[in-house]
C-alpha cells in the first residue's frame, strides 16, 4: 500500500492509499474511468466510435473500450496516435480521458462550476502523484566513509582523462574460442582478465604509471609488482580490491582471482589485505552501463582506467578489415561495417605524469586487445 498525494489541476492536494500503482488517484474534476472497466466492455463499444477499421483493429488486439480513447479529430474521431497514446499511457499507468462525446459514467462528477456544454479541454493535466514520507537522516559509515575520505584525497590532485575507442572483434572471437574450455576447469572467462593482462603487459613498458606518489610530492615510487585494484560494485557501496603481481599470472589464473574477489566482495567478506596495496587500478562501470564515464583516482596511485558498455556500431574498413584512411574512404575503397567498440577512459595524477606518456601506453594496451595474439609474444 502507498500513500499517494495528487496535486490537481489547481494546485490543490488530496491524498489517498491505494493498494497498486495501477490504481491512479485523481482530481475531483477528471472524467476518469478505470482501464479494467474498459477491458471488459471493449467488445460491445467497439461499433459505437467514429474511428477506422484499422484503428479497431488495434483496439481489439488490446482490449480497449474505444468509447475511453480521447478522439482528437473531426467530430471527435479516435486517430491512429489517439489509440497509441492510450495504450502508452495505459502501459504507465495514467489515465486517459474519454472523448469529448463519450457518456461519462465514472462515479467521479464533474466539476460544479463547468457548464454542461462546456468543451472539455483536448489536453487536461495529468495527475503528478507525489509519494508522501519522512524525510532520513542517515550517517556515513562503513565502506560509504571509505569512499568519502579516498574521493577526499582525489581532489587534492589534478586529473588529466584521456579517452579512446576499442575494436573488440577479435578480442570476441578469442573470448568465444577461450570461454568453454576455461567453463571446463571451472573458470568464467569475462573480458575483464584480458583487459587486466593487457594492461600488465603495457605497464611493462611503462613502469612510470604503475606507481604512486607520496604525499609531500616529493618521491613517486615505481612498483615491481602489477598489484592492479579492481572496483566491483558491492550492496554496501564501491569497493576496491586487489589482484597481486598480475605480471607473473596466467589468464587462466587472473580470471580465478577475480572471481574470488567478486564473490568475496558481494558477500561482503573481503578482507582489509585484499582491499590494499593497489599500484594500478581498473574499473568496469561498462557492465553495468554506459559509454563514457570520467574515473577518479585512487590515491596515491597514479593512473586508472575506466570502461564503457561494449557496442556495435558501424564503422569504415578498407578491404583488408582495417579502419579505413580518409583517402581510402573518399576513393570508394573502404565499406561500412559492424563493429563491437568500447571506450576507455584512461585519468592521471598530471602532476607526475604527462598526457603523452597516458597515450602512449593507451596504445600499447589498444594494440594487445585489438590483436590479442600479439600478447602471446610478450606474456612470461
Ligand atoms: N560491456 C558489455 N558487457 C559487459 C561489459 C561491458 N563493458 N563488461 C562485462 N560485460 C558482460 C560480461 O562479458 C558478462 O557477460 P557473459 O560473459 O556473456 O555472461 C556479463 O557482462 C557479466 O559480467 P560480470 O560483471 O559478472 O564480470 P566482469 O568480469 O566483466 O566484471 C566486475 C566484474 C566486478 C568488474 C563487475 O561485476 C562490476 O562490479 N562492475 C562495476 C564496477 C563499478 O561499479 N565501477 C564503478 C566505479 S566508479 O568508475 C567509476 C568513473 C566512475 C563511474
Amino acid at each position: 500500500m502507498v500513500d499517494i498525494e495528487t496535486v490537481a489541476a489547481g494546485g490543490t492536494t488530496g491524498k489517498k492509499l491505494v493498494n497498486e500503482p495501477s490504481d491512479p488517484v485523481l482530481p475531483a474534476s477528471s472524467h476518469y474511468k478505470p482501464s479494467s472497466a474498459a477491458g471488459q466492455s471493449a467488445a460491445v463499444s467497439l461499433e459505437k466510435v467514429l474511428t477506422t477499421p484499422a484503428v479497431r483493429k488495434i483496439a481489439k488486439e488490446n482490449q480497449v473500450d474505444l468509447t475511453q480513447v480521447r478522439g482528437t479529430g473531426p467530430k471527435g474521431r479516435v486517430l491512429k496516435e489517439d489509440i497509441l497514446l492510450y495504450l502508452q499511457n495505459r502501459g504507465r499507468g495514467i489515465p486517459n480521458l474519454p472523448p469529448v462525446s463519450a457518456p461519462v459514467s465514472s462515479p467521479v462528477s464533474a466539476p460544479v462550476s463547468a457548464p454542461a456544454s462546456a468543451p472539455t479541454p483536448i489536453s487536461a493535466p495529468t495527475p503528478v502523484p507525489v509519494v508522501s514520507g519522512v524525510d532520513q537522516r542517515v550517517p556515513i559509515r562503513g565502506v560509504q566513509r571509505l569512499m568519502v575520505k579516498s574521493m577526499t584525497a582525489a581532489l587534492q590532485v589534478q586529473h588529466l582523462t584521456y579517452c579512446e575507442e576499442i575494436n573488440f572483434d577479435a578480442l570476441k572471437q578469442l573470448r568465444s574460442e577461450l570461454k568453454s574450455s576455461m567453463a571446463k576447469r571451472n573458470i568464467k572467462l569475462s573480458y575483464m582478465p584480458l583487459m587486466i593482462k593487457a594492461a600488465s603487459l603495457a605497464l611493462l613498458q611503462f613502469p612510470q604509471l604503475n606507481a604512486t606518489v607520496n604525499s609531500e610530492v616529493t618521491e613517486v615510487v615505481y612498483h615491481a609488482n602489477h598489484n592492479i585494484g579492481v572496483a566491483m560494485d558491492t550492496a554496501k557501496g564501491l569497493v576496491v580490491p586487489v589482484l597481486r603481481s598480475v605480471q607473473a599470472k596466467s589468464l587462466a589464473e587472473i580470471a580465478q582471482e577475480l572471481q574470488v574477489l567478486q564473490d568475496a566482495a558481494l558477500k561482503g567478506t573481503l578482507t582489509e589485505a585484499q582491499l590494499q596495496g593497489g599500484t594500478f587500478t581498473l574499473s568496469n562501470i561498462g557492465s553495468i552501463g554506459g559509454t563514457y564515464a570520467v574515473p577518479v583516482l585512487v590515491v596515491p596511485q597514479v593512473m586508472i582506467g575506466a570502461f564503457g558498455r561494449l557496442q556495435t556500431l558501424p564503422r569504415y574498413v578498407n578491404s583488408r578489415g582495417q579502419p579505413a584512411t580518409v583517402e581510402q574512404i573518399e576513393d570508394g575503397e573502404a565499406q561500412v561495417c559492424p563493429a563491437t567498440l568500447m571506450n576507455v577512459s584512461w585519468s592521471a595524477d598530471h602532476r607526475v605524469v604527462d598526457g603523452a606518456t597516458v597515450a602512449k601506453f593507451s596504445n600499447v594496451w589498444k594494440k594487445y586487445l585489438e590483436h590479442p595474439a600479439s600478447m602471446l609474444s610478450d606474456l612470461r
